[in-house]
């Protein structure tokens, strides 16, 4: 097993990769999408959070990732003895009349094949998405953590319905008309994803891409009045049969699975690393789940990590672990020093089951 280390959009400079080495990770997951872009509410010194109004502004819809983003990438970190593990998250700029079934569909599965291609060309062999309308909302923070650390979590449901011009949490079209999106049947976010993977799937194959599903984060049934593509652990294998592809896997989410009311996260993590289908791993830990949980230190919280990684490992996994989020630390520079915790101890966990 190899650790990793996620970096955000605007974190891709030398210091956080020197950060990123330091701390003993060998390989990245980068977030290519900003989220922090004219962003009103977020912290760029912690995961985005976000409330009613999303994280940010999408990107620029006419201009895609290309070969030479990812190139540029690869070198900057190679410089730093780091590879490029994973590219994390399609910019809902590029993607969101996929989600929504939208005019735009056509060209934009086409935008997708594009990035595909360029990712694979630039020798990277992972891209994660989310296939999700409402993204990662409804989670508000507080002092929660060991010793009263800043920590997410998640206190109810939320139902407040999206507006029109945002999907996946983030602002795509400022003028859209005044509206909310219509809610629409979990079979027809299926259906929608089904066709994703029938257009993505072989454009995949050919470009050496191994496509990852993050579960849905928090994973209730519903998230602003618009259902969930993956909210309990059984719904992954829907998922991976819908292509026997092994280009079709997961980002398998440790913290998301935990949060699910069905199951036992180690029943989980055996049966989806037994079957081979884990492109990487999350890694964090939480107390509670839906719809009230709370993030923990790695060594707090519900889970066993160690029984984690040892599943995995007798599973044969040998691919890349990456500490998913880490409570803020009291302290100069919170996210570092959590984040710091959380590798130092995931590193010293790998070393010891060998
Ligand atoms: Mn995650």
């Amino acid at each position: 097993m190899k650790l990793g280390f996620g970096l955000y959009r605007h974190q891709l400079n030398d210091d956080h990769f020197r950060f990123a080495r330091q701390c003993g990770a060998t390989h990245l997951v980068v977030h290519w999408v900003d989220y922090f872009r004219s962003s009103r509410s977020n912290n760029p010194n912690d995961q985005p959070v976000g409330d009613d109004s999303g994280w940010g502004l999408a990107g620029d819809p006419d201009q895609l990732w290309d070969r030479q983003n990812f190139e540029e990438l690869r070198d900057r970190a190679a410089a730093h003895d780091l590879e490029i593990a994973a590219i994390e998250n399609f910019d809902p700029a590029h993607w969101h009349d996929v989600l929504l079934d939208g005019p735009k569909k056509g060209q934009q599965l086409e935008n997708l094949k594009s990035i595909i291609r360029a990712v694979g060309a630039a020798g990277i062999p992972v891209m994660g998405y989310n296939f999700s309308i409402a993204g990662v909302a409804g989670r508000v923070k507080g002092a929660w953590g060991r010793g009263g650390a800043e920590v997410v979590g998640v206190s109810g449901p939320c139902d407040t319905p999206i507006p029109n011009g945002m999907v996946w949490n983030m602002v795509y079209d400022r003028t859209a008309p005044s509206g909310y999106l219509a809610p629409i049947s979990h079979e027809e976010l299926w259906r929608r994803h089904g066709e994703f993977l029938d257009a993505i799937i072989p454009v995949a194959e050919e470009a050496g891409v191994t496509l990852a599903a993050h579960p849905d984060d928090p994973p209730m049934p519903t998230v602003r009045g618009q259902p969930r593509l993956v909210y309990q652990p059984g719904m992954y294998q829907r998922l991976i049969d819908r292509h026997s592809s092994p280009r079709n896997a997961l980002e398998f989410c440790i913290g998301t699975l935990a949060e699910m009311t069905d199951g036992g996260v180690y029943e989980a993590v055996d049966t989806y690393s037994r079957q081979k289908r884990l492109a990487y791993v999350h890694l964090r830990n939480v107390r509670g789940k839906v719809p009230h949980y709370q993030e923990t230190f790695v060594d707090e919280g519900d889970i066993d990590m160690l029984r984690v990684l040892q599943i995995l490992q007798k599973n044969g996994f040998d691919g890349v672990v990456i500490p998913d989020h880490a409570p803020q630390m009291t302290c100069a520079a919170p996210w570092h020093a959590g984040m710091a915790y959380a590798c130092g101890w995931l590193k010293a966990a790998i070393q010891s089951i060998g």
